[in-house]
C-alpha cells in the first residue's frame, strides 16, 4: 500500500462515519496556509450563553459562506463574511474528498493551549439530519476526543488532528456522538481549524 492510502483511516466508532486523511495538504502548504489565515481573518471572541451566563468563548472564530446563509448556535447568530481566494480553494478540494458541496465555513483559531471547544455536536437543525462535515487542521496537532450522547456501551475515542489533515465526519455521527477540544497542560502554537458545511435552505 502507498503511503498515501495508509494515511486514509477509518475511525473505529460505532454508530459514526468519521475518516482521517492525514496528507490532505501538503505540510510547506499547511503552514503558508496557517501564517495567512491568522493575518488575514477578521477574528472575533463572542460571548456564548452556557449554564445562563454570558462567558467569552475560549477561543476566536470567523465565519464564511454564501451571502445569504446564516448560522445559528449557543444562542449567536452569524452572518457570513464574503468568500476569500484561499478558503474557496480548500472548499474545492474538501468537496472533492468528502464528496459533498458546502456553501459555509467556520473558522477555529486556537491562539495556544489554552483555548478549546467544549463537548457539542453539528446538529443544528439548518445542517440537516445527516450532515457531512469537512474539518482541516492546520498547526498545533490538538486532540479531538469523541463521547456518546446516549449509548454508554460505546467507548470514548479520541484522534490527534495533524497539520494539512482532513476530517471528514458523516452520516449519524452528529446523532450519536459529541466532540470536543480540551485545553493542554502543556504551553503549544497556534492552531486552526476550519469545519466546512452545507447550511439547507429554509
Ligand atoms: O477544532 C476542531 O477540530 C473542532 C471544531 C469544531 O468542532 C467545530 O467548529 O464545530
Ligand atoms: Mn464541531
Amino acid at each position: 500500500m502507498s503511503d498515501l492510502f495508509a494515511a486514509i483511516e477509518r475511525l473505529p466508532i460505532a454508530g459514526a462515519d468519521v475518516v482521517y486523511y492525514r496528507h490532505f495538504l501538503p505540510r510547506s502548504g499547511a503552514s503558508a496556509m496557517l501564517a495567512g489565515l491568522i493575518d488575514q481573518v477578521p477574528w472575533r471572541q463572542d460571548n456564548i450563553v452556557l449554564w445562563g451566563k454570558s462567558v467569552a468563548q475560549p477561543r476566536l472564530t470567523a465565519w464564511y459562506g454564501d451571502p445569504d446563509r446564516s448560522y445559528t448556535y449557543s444562542g449567536l447568530t452569524l452572518q457570513p463574511l464574503p468568500w476569500i481566494d484561499e478558503l474557496l480553494l480548500l472548499r474545492t478540494m474538501a468537496e472533492a474528498i468528502a464528496q459533498a458541496t458546502f456553501n459555509s465555513v467556520l473558522l477555529n483559531y486556537y491562539r495556544d493551549h489554552n483555548d478549546s471547544v467544549g463537548f457539542h455536536s453539528d446538529d443544528e437543525p439548518e445542517l440537516g439530519a445527516t450532515p457531512t462535515i469537512g474539518s482541516i487542521s492546520l498547526g498545533e496537532t490538538r486532540t479531538l476526543s469523541f463521547k456518546p450522547k446516549r449509548n454508554k456501551d460505546w467507548q470514548p475515542a479520541r484522534i490527534a488532528l495533524e497539520s494539512g489533515s482532513l476530517l471528514v465526519m458523516k452520516g449519524d455521527t452528529q446523532r450519536n456522538w459529541r466532540h470536543a477540544i480540551a485545553k493542554e497542560s502543556r504551553p503549544c502554537g497556534p492552531r486552526v481549524n476550519l469545519t466546512f458545511r452545507r447550511i439547507l435552505d429554509g
